[in-house]
């Protein structure tokens, strides 16, 4: 935050020593605008999105305001945009640029990443065109001899409203699998819910059986599915919602194509005011009850240090655990809180392909075979383990380091370089999602609660991304979209 204030600080006194360097002509997208070369431009989206060009004849790439819900009438000028390619954005699961506050992206072929993403040509200029987001405000200038890239509004009506539609389209689909409207269930639909998730579970896919022939600690994925790994959601609803109706999750999950997998602690809220507050818990829980029954070898929940009723968890003295528990005594029932303890009991520690390793908190920090981690349950101790350690630090010796992710990865039979992620630890309050965590080569550390920005890590081809998506109002836009 400070390094932040510091560097916003400098731009402005270099602003008012150098104004010409800085000074740029201020224009309104009506039409094609053509950028002259070296040229600086100042424009805003107002009521079009922009596409842009890089040179004639290339192809069309699209600039959107995000987030994408409820803008463009209120005549606010957005702070943050999305840039991608068209063809690849409203169809498969994809990656695509944000351009935050102070971000400067130089378009042109010389990034192979960038020729990825966004599909452009190796016949483009290295350095085509700067697009720099000042307050808001969108500074382009190319970095090539005329005819040079051009920008245009996207007015032709469905255009307009393009990405609107993709997300209500979702939005739809989403009432349909969850509910119309998204709320907290009747206490007798809740308990049966939850016992065909916990049949679904005793004969779930994907788990090689315990020696007990119960279903094991590991949830063994295909390599081929799109992986999408979503971290501790604390019951923020929306979250999981904004999840569920950005990129093409949720088409790749009805086309039986990507699995979900959210590693644990989706229960009891953060923040000082809410930590007694177990309404939203339910509800999050009957959501992915929902979804668990919708894509049953799809969908599958990580236990996290606050699956259970123990009394152990809780947070600035507050019970969340036994409040947890009596809530749902009270409110659905002996028989509800029975089976969620059922429930618990039956969820796995790890998920992994042959392209990731997951779990809520750790890789152990004591020896373990893959063997071991199947034949989980009664063992304490791996359990404390996986789900509720963090790095190791000074005044946390037991913690775990990069030899323990190393051996994780060896225990699951992976590749030196495999993606280790896991959630349970907020490492900064400006994010929700790290990479490379305390200098371990692919290790990544996400947590979904944040009340900003959703992370994620998703898998396209072979390869995890990080994913952050803006927090939107989500239950409130879904349940107040009207019946068709
Ligand atoms: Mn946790």
């Amino acid at each position: 935050m400070f390094q932040f204030n510091v560097r916003k600080l400098l731009k402005k006194l270099l602003k008012s020593a150098f104004p010409n360097l800085f000074w740029s002509e201020e224009v309104i997208i009506k039409d094609t605008y053509h950028l002259s070369n070296k040229k600086k431009i100042k424009a805003h989206i107002r009521d079009y999105p922009f596409q842009i060009n890089l040179h004639p004849d290339s192809k069309t790439l699209h600039l959107y305001p995000e987030p994408a819900l409820g803008c463009g009438s209120d005549g606010v000028v957005p702070n943050s945009y999305i840039l991608f390619d068209p063809d690849s954005f409203y169809s498969e699961v994809c990656r695509f640029y944000h351009l935050q506050d102070d971000d400067t992206i130089i378009l042109g072929s010389s990034d192979p990443e960038q020729r990825a993403i966004l599909n452009i040509s190796k016949k483009t200029p290295a350095r085509t065109l700067s697009i720099s987001n000042e307050d808001g405000s969108l500074i382009f200038q190319s970095l090539v001899p005329d005819p040079g890239p051009s920008i245009a509004p996207l007015i032709q009506d469905k255009k307009v409203k393009q990405v609107v539609n993709w997300r209500q389209t979702k939005l739809r689909r989403l009432r349909e699998i969850l509910g119309n409207p998204i709320a907290l269930l009747p206490p007798d639909e809740a308990l049966e819910l939850l016992q065909e998730v916990n049949e679904i579970l005793e004969h779930e896919e994907h788990r090689p059986r315990d020696k007990e022939g119960r279903p094991g600690g590991v949830v063994a994925l295909p390599d081929e599915s799109t992986t999408v790994i979503v971290g501790d959601l604390h019951a923020r609803v929306d979250n999981l919602l904004v999840v569920l109706s950005q990129n093409n999750f949720l088409e790749a999950l009805d086309a039986g194509r990507a699995t979900l997998v959210i590693i644990g602690d989706a229960v009891h809220p953060e923040g000082d005011n809410a930590l007694d507050e177990m309404q939203s818990s339910m509800l999050m829980m009957d959501l992915i009850f929902k979804l668990k029954v919708h894509f049953p070898q799809q969908v599958f929940y990580l236990r996290g240090n606050h699956d259970s009723f123990s009394e152990e968890i809780s947070k600035q003295g507050v019970p969340q655990g036994l409040l947890w528990e009596k809530t749902l005594r009270k409110q659905r029932g002996k028989a509800y809180k029975k089976e969620m303890s059922r429930f618990y009991e039956l969820l796995p520690y790890v998920a992994y392909s042959k392209h990731f390793a997951t779990c809520h908190a750790a890789p152990p920090v004591s020896s373990t075979s893959l063997d071991k981690i199947i034949n989980i349950r009664n063992n304490r101790k791996l359990y404390n383990e996986l789900a509720d350690n963090r790095l190791r630090q000074a005044n946390r010796p037991s913690g775990y380091a990069g030899s323990d992710v190393k051996r994780f990865r060896k225990c699951l039979d992976l590749k030196k370089n495999t993606p280790v992620i896991v959630g349970h630890t907020c490492l900064s309050l400006d994010d929700t999602l790290w990479e490379n965590v305390n200098e371990i080569e692919n290790h990544y550390v996400v947590y979904s609660s944040d009340i900003r920005r959703v992370g994620l890590m998703a898998q396209i081809g072979d390869r995890f991304y990080p994913f952050r998506y803006p927090v939107e109002p989500m239950m409130s836009i879904i349940n107040a979209i009207p019946d068709e």
